[in-house]
């Protein structure tokens, strides 16, 4: 069955409540803290050989179909429990500021508090029930959104630091620009692909690790949901933040969006064997049952509202 994913803004309130309960639930049963922990393992693998290692979800073309597959398997869990829930996504395009109904005590809860910006509200913070079993902070000097190096952080609280890092979301014409490159990714597939004209990266535009030259600031689309959210969404313990799972859904739509625009180029690249990142052909870890050719229609699985 073909289920729809929509925009939260659209949601109903029964809606956004069979969401929540269905997160709640299956972190209850320990299932979301293997999503957290899978998330982190296979991180801070691709951030520690971003220049030359082998990568899988992150710093390369992998990013999309691996973040699809990954969300389809949080889905999967949430609709064990209640088979009506669907993602929902965060279109940060419009949706700007810490007075969107996103931050709403029914649904994701507010800010963290000043000093130790723990959240203080909603179903996610510790008073209510949100504990964090997984919990890490990056050590060493490097920028914590390029640093595969962590530690166990005793915080059992979930942290946000909203509009600190930076102060923008991104704007239409920032998803526009990177929706209007005809080319999904390029040699060396890293973080530095596409960051000179002819721009032939839509992945790496879009994951947010480079910019066009007449953009301000690294950390766009995808990363400038992160940074913005601040807090643990900023490093490899993110999907520990709901809200995580709203910022990707939002990437895998602009994915969709962005073949929908380019019918007739590749979806995917690269086509062939290609050393440390994975081709068209390639089964994605750690589950090895799906390649990025079997992810690139969504379509069998869900449809956008949108
Ligand atoms: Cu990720």
């Amino acid at each position: 069955m073909v289920h729809i994913r929509k925009n939260h803004l659209d949601m109903t309130r029964e809606e956004k409540r069979r969401f929540v309960h269905a997160v709640r639930e299956i972190k209850r049963r320990g299932i979301y803290d293997r999503f957290v922990d899978l998330h982190i393992r296979i991180n801070s693998r691709d951030y520690l050989d971003k220049e030359t290692g082998k990568r899988l979800g992150h710093i390369n073309p992998g990013f999309l179909p691996w973040h699809r597959q990954y969300l389809m398997r949080f889905e999967q869990e949430l609709q064990r429990v209640d088979p009506r829930v669907t993602l929902p996504y965060w279109d940060w395009t419009v949706d700007h500021g810490e007075d969107s109904p996103l931050w709403d005590e029914e649904f994701m809860g507010g800010n963290g508090r000043p000093g130790d910006r723990r959240v203080m509200t909603g179903p996610f913070a510790r008073d209510n029930g949100w504990v964090l079993n997984i919990s890490v902070v990056p050590v060493g000097e490097e920028n914590p959104a390029l640093n595969g190096n962590y530690t166990h952080d005793d915080r059992d609280f979930l942290v946000r630091d909203m509009a600190t890092l930076t102060d923008s979301l991104p704007s239409p014409q920032e998803l526009e620009d990177t929706l209007a490159l005809p080319v999904y990714d390029c040699p060396p597939w890293n973080h530095t692909s596409g960051g000179e004209a002819p721009y032939e990266s839509f992945r790496n535009h879009l994951e947010g690790y480079t910019k066009f030259p007449w953009e301000t600031k690294f950390g766009k689309l995808h990363g400038a949901g992160h940074l913005w959210v601040g807090g643990h969404m900023m490093y490899i313990g993110s999907p520990n933040d709901p809200v995580f799972f709203l910022n990707h859904c939002m990437i895998d739509r602009c994915w969709a969006l962005w073949q929908q625009r380019h019918p007739d180029v590749p979806h995917y690249l690269p086509l062939h064997d290609t050393p440390d990142v994975p081709d068209l052909h390639t089964p994605l870890g750690p589950w090895h049952t799906m390649t990025p050719a079997d992810l690139i229609d969504h379509t069998r699985w869900y449809r956008y509202d949108s």
